[in-house]
């Protein structure tokens, strides 16, 4: 069944460096991912003053300092403690940095560690983990096997590295951040691609820091779909709002119109009238809309309404992956839509590089055989599927990583966005958030049923 999903994918590769004796490199990696999350995490945070740091910016987010101290007790957890047997840092602060004991909205009245205990007690644990990886057997249990462990950690802080982006971005007052702009468009990308129907090998079984709701590999069977050559653009966007789109609740599901109303949603987040036009405001600065540049910051229910206006639907989680991972020539699928080597500069909008997605035809490197663009990076996608386990999933290691969201209360999101560091985004990788949600670098591209072949013209007025 799995045997036609990573015949040459790294997960071998990390494998076989392990058996034969090579955890040097391993290690290296390891010590490499550590290190480049933790300049992210510095830059997010020596980017404001503490007061900043200490604040809430919006009741659905943390503190900055919160999630400093979050990401130093996760690692002290798993490496410190669990992988290493060492004596804790600091058991006192578990309770305060367990995200299932105290509500985003309750964190900054808690007795949170100060920026400057945060840091340092951040720096401690980091050195405790540099000191263990030194001389850890990662053959000895599964939590250790290829690293899994450390990656995890790697992964987990450049997730809050995304969220505490997402932070920055609903902070109020003068900007701090600056990047370059994404590349531009180099190839036109337009319309939708036909993906034939057929089974593939969704999720994987072999990559070996793919989290648990990755797993395990499995084949699923779709009839023929078209799916957009590109996430939706401002522009195309612009043209629904400019239809009316807010005010019509044919477009809406009951839920999405109920939300609508409620919040008041006239235009993605962020939109601000600009005379008759619309631009949008960006870690502080204001610009005019850029109309070739994916939309972001959609709720799931402004998706979902632009899909029915548009006359199609958004895809399923696994239309997507078939989209970014099947390879037509072999029938295996791939780790990334380009292949299996790891994400470069020319083939997506990761790891906060920029920040604002890339203008639609700026990755023609990053595109899948069949032509779909821009799957990976610039926007998370939100797609049709709620939140749920693979057949056969079994939590691993802890079950409040996925396990306790399945259900239909949560939406999957698909590909990264331009806040996404590579490490946290495969073809296989899976995020989830309510529906309602929208601070988060989120934007959509729209599907429909290939149905059956269209008759020519000439063959209209004819019944059989
Ligand atoms: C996968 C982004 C939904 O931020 O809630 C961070 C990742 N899990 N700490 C989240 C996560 C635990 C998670 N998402
Ligand atoms: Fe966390």
């Amino acid at each position: 069944m799995s045997h036609t999903e990573e015949l040459t994918g790294t997960g071998e590769r990390t494998g076989v460096a392990e058996l034969a004796g090579s955890g040097e490199r391993l290690r290296g990696r390891i010590h490499a991912e550590l290190t480049r999350a933790r300049r992210r995490s510095q830059l997010l945070t020596d980017a404001v003053d503490e007061h900043d740091l200490v604040r809430q910016h919006s009741p659905i987010m943390s503190p900055l300092v919160w999630d400093l101290a979050h990401v130093g007790n996760q690692e002290e957890l798993w490496l410190v403690r669990d992988v290493g047997g060492r004596d804790p840092v600091r058991s006192d602060i578990d309770d305060l940095y367990d995200a299932f004991k105290h509500p985003r909205r309750d964190r900054p009245a808690l007795p949170l560690l100060g920026p400057v205990e945060a840091r340092s007690y951040v720096a401690t644990v980091r050195d405790k983990v540099l000191d263990l990886l030194d001389g850890v057997r990662f053959g000895d249990r599964r939590l250790l096997a290829d690293g899994f462990a450390f990656g995890m950690i790697a992964q987990h802080e450049q997730q809050h590295d995304e969220t505490m982006l997402a932070t920055h971005q609903l902070r109020v007052g003068p900007p701090v951040l600056t990047a370059p702009p994404p590349p531009r468009a180099t190839v036109p990308v337009a319309g939708e691609v036909l993906i034939p129907a057929g089974a593939f090998v969704m999720g994987t079984s072999t990559d070996p820091w793919a989290l648990d709701n990755e797993r395990p590999g499995h084949r699923v069977e779709l009839p023929a779909y078209l799916i957009d050559a590109a996430p939706v653009t401002n522009a195309a966007y612009l043209a629904f709002v400019a239809d009316g789109g807010y005010a019509d609740p044919r477009w809406w599901s009951e839920a999405g119109w109920r939300h609508r109303c409620e919040a008041d949603l006239v235009a993605p987040m962020h939109w601000r009238r600009d005379g008759a036009d619309w631009g949008y405001l960006r870690f502080g600065r204001f610009s005019p809309l850029i109309p070739d540049e994916p939309v972001v910051h959609v709720g799931y229910h402004e998706a979902e309404a632009y899909a029915a206006w548009a006359g199609k639907r958004l895809p399923t989680e696994a239309e997507w992956e078939k989209a970014a991972r099947w390879d037509p020539d072999t029938g295996r699928s791939r780790r990334y839509p380009w292949g299996d080597g790891e994400p470069t500069p020319e083939h997506a909008n990761l790891g906060q590089r920029h920040l604002t997605p890339a203008s639609v035809g700026a990755y023609p490197a990053g595109a899948s055989p069949l032509g779909v663009h821009q799957l990976i990076g610039d926007v998370w996608e939100w797609t049709s599927s709620p939140f749920q386990g693979y057949p056969g999933f079994a939590a691993f290691p802890y079950r409040e990583y996925s396990e306790v969201f399945f259900g239909p209360r949560y939406q999957v999101l698909r590909g990264g966005s331009f806040g996404t560091d590579p490490v946290a985004c495969r073809g296989t990788f899976r995020n989830w958030d309510l529906p309602i949600r929208r601070q988060i670098f989120s934007g959509f591209r729209c599907a429909r049923d290939a149905g059956p072949e269209r008759a020519y013209p000439g063959d209209l007025g004819r019944t059989r």
